[in-house]
């Protein structure tokens, strides 16, 4: 731990306190694992909020980035590269969408959306000009920067940031009926929602609630948006999260596993009516669409598939979720496990305000697993991928005797 202090403490003294991380200082990953400097081995339940479903370090993603760092890594957008146009027809493709506006992080890529989105509804829905009104779902996270903590309902991500974006609305999740009256207003561009909630606890909505959602948008001329970047690629067990209920959003955001965590790359897919609202000088950035982007995405994808990572995320989930919803008896501090594929989650049976879900989650690292909560009671498991169903099972009986270690028959926590 001493060699650990060391580090925590000189980021602590020179970088922002934006963060309250778990005392773990990393050093080394690969595949599930990662090592701390004191070289003690972990398996990785939080893939970096779903950014590194390929696994740490695939050797696939991290050679197309050698390879292409050693010939070009960034141009600007004012000229062209011999990469962006193959990136751009091979995810296309890929997903069945005319066209792609390549960026970097997911908050970048959800900023595009919404500006895509008020774009089509002037052009399209002759919308009056600044009168056009997004949807977003109540408990929403959608990153960190102005555009998307307008529609957060969430006091840490909004206390002290206002004033906020006007023209948006918020109504409950999961609520189909709140969307048929939200809809109504003849304002309305699109509706943005996460397929699962991810920070919010991982909520799943009810079957066919996205399929609903799907046609009141068709009904009314809304954009149906789908912020994929945490559920999207596979996390879920299909490709997309919204593959669960065959439908296809007008606008797909993704983000996080698009680069299997090497590179930030996201990109926002829509089809040419939606994409060609945006004009040439209207909208990039820097780095959006660079050649080593373009490069590790591909790779990135290509894993996915040749890996059958949807296939596998479905399995383990279930493994998972059936290993842990068995212990339910046992252990009264499970509330509920819940999730779908490999985006899963205990509620832990205490209130949000405890640091019991905290508490947990520094005896699962002693013990060589790491998770973080959210929102105080909800502890995320999301390993990545390409895990194996002899490792989940392994990581089945770490959480099992974490919780023996913490709990006694009795309640609570001795
Ligand atoms: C942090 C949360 C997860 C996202 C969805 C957009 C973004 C995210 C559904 C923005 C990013 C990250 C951000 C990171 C922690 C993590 C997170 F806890 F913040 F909310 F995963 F749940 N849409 N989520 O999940 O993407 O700009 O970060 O690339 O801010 O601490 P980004």
């Amino acid at each position: 731990m001493e060699n650990s202090k060391k580090f925590i403490d000189l980021e602590n003294k020179y970088g922002a306190h934006n963060y309250h991380p778990l005392p773990v200082v990393l050093s080394k990953g690969k595949g599930v694992f990662l090592w701390d400097v004191e070289d003690k081995k972990y398996y990785d339940f939080l893939s970096a909020y779903s950014a590194v479903n390929q696994g740490h370090n695939h050797p696939k993603i991290t050679n197309a980035l050698k390879a292409q760092i050693e010939k070009l890594s960034l141009v600007s957008r004012a000229f062209h590269s011999d990469l962006l146009g193959k990136f751009a027809q091979y995810i296309c493709q890929y997903f069945s969408y005319d066209r792609v506006l390549p960026m970097n992080t997911g908050a970048e890529g959800v900023e595009t959306a919404i500006k895509l989105c008020r774009k089509w509804a002037y052009r399209h829905k002759n919308i009056p000009t600044n009168k056009a009104r997004i949807i977003f779902a109540s408990g929403n996270f959608h990153g960190r920067t102005l555009g998307a903590i307008s529609a957060s309902v969430d006091p840490d991500s909004t206390r002290g940031f206002g004033p906020f974006l006007p023209g948006y609305t918020v109504i409950p999740y999961n609520d189909i009926e709140a969307l048929e009256k939200a809809a109504q207003s003849p304002d309305v561009a699109g509706f943005i929602v996460e397929p699962i909630q991810g920070e919010a606890g991982v909520i799943v909505p009810d079957d066919g609630y996205l399929k609903r959602a799907s046609a009141i948008c068709r009904d009314h001329n809304i954009l149906l948006i789908a912020d994929e970047i945490q559920t999207g690629l596979c996390r879920t067990g299909k490709i997309l999260c919204c593959d669960h209920e065959n439908i296809q959003p007008d606008v797909l955001i993704l983000g996080k596993a698009l680069s299997g965590g090497v590179y930030p790359v996201s990109a926002v897919l829509a089809n040419d009516e939606v994409m060609l609202s945006i004009e040439p000088g209207e909208h990039g950035s820097t780095y959006g669409g660079n050649p080593l982007a373009c490069a590790v995405a591909m790779a990135a994808l290509q894993v996915l598939k040749d890996e059958s990572l949807a296939e596998n995320a479905q399995k383990m989930g279930e493994l998972f979720r059936h290993e842990l919803t068995q212990q339910k008896d046992t252990f009264p501090i499970i509330r509920e496990v819940r999730g779908k594929g490999l985006m899963n989650a205990i509620e832990i049976n205490d209130s949000p305000e405890s640091d019991t879900a905290w508490k947990i989650c520094l005896q699962l690292a002693k013990n060589g697993l790491l998770a973080k909560p959210t929102h105080g009671n909800i502890i995320r498991f999301s390993p990545p991928l390409i895990i194996t169903e002899e490792e989940i099972k392994e990581c089945c009986r770490i959480i099992v005797n974490t919780l023996k270690e913490l709990f006694t028959e009795e309640w609570p926590m001795k």
